[in-house]
């Protein structure tokens, strides 16, 4: 077999360039936040084999329970978002597949398997992307997943995060929903398995029923570490969690 040529090894950065060249140009230096993000999503990307697998779900049920809980709670209490039901229906998935909610040794050898539900929410704030974890969330109602994370991601806008809430995660839950777009590829929070990504709801003509009808329909992308979960185990991981936010009584 052939030996490597070290100097044709790919480059692993990018080489320095001279931009002002060809015009006016601002140097600004990356936060501490920002940069310690770059080295983890990097080290994520370069060493994990990241596949991502997309559904929808049809939450038009889900919408409607939220609608009647927000009636029947009060106007003091707000009915608990789309996000706390994706992480319900995330960590009844993951009691279901628990090799999703684990960790790979470096070796690529062991796993381990938690036992344990922690699951990180990433927080988009104006320091960078955050991800406070929600200790044992499966002990959690969908109010107090709600109310967690809200509390959560108010501390990591207002920088009061201390390590114990960032620490400790098994698994991901990345909402773009509010912001927007169809789907994406969210990048692993290494040494965890799989990260999902939700993306904006919108009403869509669907098959319902055999009939064509305006239901609202949540996409959502799973990137999981193929070493661990092979594409076969994503697509159930994946379908469990759609069947669950379909029928969202079973969550509640
Ligand atoms: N589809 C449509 N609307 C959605 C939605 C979805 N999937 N998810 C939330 N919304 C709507 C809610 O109905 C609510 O609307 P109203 O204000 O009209 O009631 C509003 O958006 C609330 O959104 P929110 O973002 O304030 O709350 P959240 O619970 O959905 O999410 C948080 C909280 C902290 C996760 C989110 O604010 C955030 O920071 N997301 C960004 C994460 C990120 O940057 N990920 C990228 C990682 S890759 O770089």
């Amino acid at each position: 077999m052939p030996t490597a040529d070290p100097k044709s090894a790919p480059q692993l950065s990018v080489p320095a360039y001279d931009y002002a060249l060809f015009g006016e140009v601002e140097e600004r230096p990356l936060d501490s936040i920002q940069q310690i993000i770059g080295r983890q999503t990097t080290a994520s990307w370069r060493t994990v084999p990241h596949v991502t697998h997309h559904d929808e779900a049809d939450v038009t049920d889900l919408d409607e329970l939220r609608q009647q809980r927000a009636t029947t709670a009060g106007s003091d209490a707000p009915p608990p978002t789309v996000l706390a039901f994706v992480i319900k229906a995330c960590i009844a998935a993951l009691k279901e597949f628990p090799d999703v909610n684990s960790s790979l040794d470096s070796s690529g050898q062991n796993l381990f398997v938690k036992r344990y539900y922690n699951i990180g929410v990433a927080v988009d704030t104006p320091a960078g992307l955050i991800v406070p974890v929600l200790k044992n969330a499966d002990t959690l109602s969908l109010p107090e997943i709600a109310a967690a994370t809200a509390g959560l991601a108010e501390k990591a806008h207002s920088g009061k995060l201390s390590l114990a809430d960032v620490e400790g995660g098994t698994f991901t839950v990345t909402s773009l929903g509010k912001i927007g777009g169809t789907a994406f590829t969210p990048i692993i929070n290494a040494p965890e398995v799989a990260i999902m990504g939700v993306s904006r709801a919108r009403r869509k003509p669907v098959d319902h029923n055999g009939d064509i009808a305006l239901r609202r329909i949540l996409p959502l992308s799973l990137s999981y570490d193929h070493r661990v979960i092979d594409g076969a185990k994503a697509a159930r991981f994946m379908g469990f969690i759609r069947d669950r936010l379909q029928d969202p009584a079973t969550l509640v």
